[in-house]
């Protein structure tokens, strides 16, 4: 192992993140319920290739094996999502057992193989008759994520005890009801939609909480945020508080309201006539105290001011330098100054990386290896980044990579790989990558 390795504390999670959508497939099998997702990937020219999860990574029918890769990955720690309309399959009402099954034989499975689980309640594949009704535009959709919160709590919270609410709750907003490339695919001239989504979904998020730590008292509950590091491109003033918007836009909107208990300022004034409708004790219910925050870092914004660009009147400025296949910048001190800043400024009891990772073109090579050096040096940069920012007092308590295995990207299909193991989608077989085999390094130095 490198001598640059960095070290964490012996009880640190070291982990890895997958999806439901991403990697489960058997879409129709043991009375899941269609989602949103299902429905966008089978509509003509949303996803590249036209890939679909159908099939996906077939972790429900594989999903011992890819315990194992866990285990060869010398990993402590597993965050997966419930697939919603497999336990609800029409989003509320009656209970799918079979659904609840599968979840739990996956967590005895982790704990046999002393993998803590960390479930994560939402990632974005929400049951298509709740869309129906007009999904996240829906104020009633709280209850129905306290309902479903709660059946998923009582049958699983005797074994987990780490929950997440929602992840990234910027991208299934914005992407999905305002600039169409996820699902359900709507597009908006104007910000509404995603605020009105945002504030139903940090609604749903609080009523969650609560509805967790009645059901399993000894939980640690947070939620999951896609942050950027934002720079100006200039230090003109103009460029200065393009930066400023922008992080309002992205991280600001989010962070706020959840640690602070309302919205910024100065995006209020920006937005004003797009407001949601916000009631008495909303901002009460939306900052309800948790025991962390999860931060998936991926990259940096650089931003110039642009009157009459999109949203926030900025553009972004293209950096020279290195890029993942993504076309995002690498750019690990962006981790450093995420963390750092949201420590000093919102004070989180404990901040986990949910996700950090990158997509490379791999290559199979005749070996039958993939040697993955981009990404193993993404890799070692950025956990170097978080050890500096542990170094500097930020209570960092785990780290989850995207991705365990190659899966779904959303838009991208098949066409991006993530993932520390490779997947051969034609055959299944999976191929521990050499990222992998950094890791495993790094995860059995903790003790
Ligand atoms: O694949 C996604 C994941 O579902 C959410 N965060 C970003 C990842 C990479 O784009």
């Amino acid at each position: 192992m490198s001598s640059e390795t960095p070290h964490f504390a012996a009880d640190f999670l070291w982990g890895a993140s997958t999806a439901s959508y991403q990697i489960e497939g058997a879409v129709a099998e043991d009375g899941r319920g269609e989602t949103i997702w299902d429905r966008f990937s089978h509509t003509p020219s949303k996803i590249c290739n036209g890939d679909t999860g159908d099939v996906a990574c077939d972790h429900y029918h594989r999903w011992q094996e890819d315990i194992g890769l866990l285990k060869r990955l010398n990993l402590n720690s597993y965050r997966f999502s419930v697939a919603w309309s497999r336990i609800l399959p029409n989003g509320r009402g009656p209970v799918n057992q079979a659904g609840i099954d599968f979840y739990s034989r996956l967590v005895d499975g982790l704990l046999e193989a002393g993998i803590t689980p960390s479930l994560t309640l939402y990632h974005w594949d929400l049951p298509q008759p709740l869309q129906d009704e007009g999904g996240w535009l829906r104020r009633g959709i709280i209850d129905d994520f306290v309902a479903y919160t709660d059946v998923v709590a009582r049958a699983l919270g005797d074994r987990v005890k780490f929950f997440i609410t929602q992840n990234e709750p910027w991208v299934f907003t914005w992407l999905g009801y305002v600039m169409g490339e996820h699902a359900p695919g709507f597009t908006s001239e104007s910000v509404k939609p995603a605020l009105v989504t945002t504030h139903n979904a940090l609604l749903a998020h609080g009523a969650a909480v609560k509805a967790l730590r009645s059901a399993v008292p000894d939980a640690q509950v947070g939620i999951t945020l896609n942050l950027y590091h934002v720079d100006p491109a200039t230090n003109r003033p103009a460029d200065l508080e393009a930066a400023a918007r922008h992080d309002g836009h992205l991280n600001r909107w989010y962070l706020d309201p959840l640690f602070r208990g309302h919205y910024p300022s100065d995006m209020v004034e920006l937005w004003q006539a797009d407001l949601p409708d916000i009631m008495p004790g909303d901002m009460e219910q939306i900052s309800v105290p948790t025991d962390f925050l999860g931060v998936n870092y991926y990259s940096r914004h650089v931003v110039a001011d642009a009157p009459g660009g999109h949203y926030t009147e900025i553009m972004t400025v293209p950096q020279a330098g290195e890029h993942c296949a993504m076309g995002w910048e690498v750019y690990p001190d962006g981790l450093y100054a995420i963390l750092k800043r949201v420590h000093a400024d919102y004070a989180p009891r404990a901040i986990y990386v949910t996700e950090n990772g990158a997509p490379y073109d791999d290559v199979l090579t005749e070996d039958g290896q993939i040697h993955d050096a981009e990404r193993t040096s993404y890799l070692q940069r950025h956990f170097a980044a978080a050890a500096h920012a542990v170094r500097d007092g930020v209570p960092l308590k785990g780290y989850f990579v995207w991705s365990l295995i190659d899966n779904f990207e959303w838009a991208f299909g098949y066409s991006l790989r993530f993932g520390m193991v490779y997947v051969d989608f034609a055959t299944q077989q999976r191929i521990v990558k050499d990222s992998g085999k950094y890791m495993a390094q790094v995860a059995a130095a903790r003790s």
